[in-house]
């Protein structure tokens, strides 16, 4: 029998993993950084992601070169976070695994460096988490936070199960570290992008929950999945098509009608990239199918996060500058990198064939008729 058949129970991390935490600790320390004449500039974010907050403090005053002591600076920012709490979305695809394993009976815990205080916090502002862990573990609980792996330990205690029966899933550099100590199996799910090869630790690495495999770890895999696509909660966005690199159609021979990333940044950093489809709206044109990428174009080395849908129709002119409605229904797979411009080509006219079928579907082509498409 294989190893991953003996998996029982998932250990989950919260910040980063389950929520977007990162945007709202941007806004924090902006804020407070803000009062000591310094100014925020994200670098850090590498050095604070998945630390206890003491960690992340000490690094930050040390930085920025702050006149006051790591301590004094965590008691700074701690009413600032709380106030914050209620607005920390779920990533994309959180709620629907809290809700796949405990429908399918699998237990849970939730391991974070962060106070169990806050943990419980956070969570009370998304319906049924708190009822679906069986175990709940703050950093405060044991007696070092991660890279140790006392936290998975002792969840793994507390759920009454071997170390070895249980899945880490993680975001972070420290998580992966305290869940391999722990002789766990661990999926990680970078919450930076581009740096997946930081994670080599890890059992394996995913762009996002999307695209977790439950049962390659022996777990009731997700039966969610329509003819290839996934159903997600439809996002909304739109704004004028802008310029982009002009590869689009003379390199590929697949026009993708940009949209400006600036319009939506919130929205766009939150959710992964990816290639998704859904329907698009076009003021004087009308409403088309579309499959779209969300990312970096491995291939092409992108250093900025792009939108870049293709409208499934032929059209005699360009139309920059226009108006474009998109309502976006479902993911198809992650962004890859490839051999060559071929199976490149070739891949996306696989996506375009999925997105065309799946929109046919009822559970799809009921936002045809969105007014979010209808420009008046
Ligand atoms: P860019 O890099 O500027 O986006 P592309 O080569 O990708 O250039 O061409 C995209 C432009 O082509 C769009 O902005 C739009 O004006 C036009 N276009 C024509 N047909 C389509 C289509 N089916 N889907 C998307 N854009 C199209
Ligand atoms: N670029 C990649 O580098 N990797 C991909 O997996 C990828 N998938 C795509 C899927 C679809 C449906 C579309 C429309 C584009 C995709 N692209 C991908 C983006 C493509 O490289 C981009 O549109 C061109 O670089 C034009 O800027
Ligand atoms: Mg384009």
């Amino acid at each position: 029998m294989s190893v991953t058949k003996l998996i029982k129970c998932v250990i989950l991390d919260l910040d980063g993993t389950l929520l977007n935490t990162d945007g709202i600790v941007c806004n924090v320390l902006k804020i407070s950084l803000g009062k000591y004449g310094k100014e925020w500039d994200g670098r850090e974010t590498l050095k604070i992601v998945g630390k206890t907050p003491f960690e992340a403090a000490s690094a930050v005053v040390e930085d920025y070169g702050l006149p006051c002591s790591p301590v004094e600076f965590v008691s700074e920012l701690s009413p600032l976070f709380s106030q914050q709490w209620c607005n920390i979305k779920a990533l994309p695809g959180a709620n629907r695994l809290i809700k796949h394993l405990k429908s399918n009976g699998v237990p849970m815990a939730l391991a974070s460096n962060s106070p169990k205080e806050s943990i419980d916090a956070k969570i009370s502002f998304h319906d049924g988490w708190k009822d679906s862990f069986s175990v709940i573990i703050g950093g405060d609980e044991v007696r070092t936070g991660k890279p140790s792996p006392d936290i998975f330990f002792e969840a793994a205690r507390r759920l009454r199960m071997e170390p070895s029966s249980c899945l880490v899933i993680e975001d972070s550099l420290p998580g992966v570290t305290a869940g391999k100590a722990a002789e766990m199996k661990v999926v990680v799910v970078p919450s930076l992008p581009k740096q997946s090869h930081l994670y080599t630790a890890a059992d394996e690495v995913i762009n996002s929950l999307f695209d977790l495999q439950l049962e390659k770890w022996g777990l009731p895999p997700f039966a969610d999945w329509v003819e290839r696509t996934l159903p997600i909660d439809p996002w909304y966005i739109g704004g004028p098509v802008i310029k982009g690199f002009g590869r689009g159609s003379k390199v590929l021979g697949i026009p993708t009608a940009n949209l400006s990333t600036k319009d939506c940044p919130d929205l766009l950093a939150q959710y992964p990239s990816g290639v998704y489809f859904g329907w698009a709206g076009l003021s004087t044109r009308g409403i088309f199918k579309m499959v779209m990428s969300i990312g970096w174009n491995p291939y092409f080395s992108n250093k900025e996060k792009t939108i870049e849908p293709w409208l499934l129709h032929e059209f005699t002119e360009d139309f920059y500058g226009e108006e474009l409605r998109l309502v976006i229904v479902g993911y198809i797979r992650p962004e890859f990198n490839f051999p060559s411009l071929e199976s490149l080509i070739a891949k996306i006219h696989e996506d375009r064939r999925v997105a065309e079928r799946a929109l046919d579907l009822p559970l799809y082509s009921s936002y045809k008729n969105n007014s979010h498409l209808r420009i008046s």
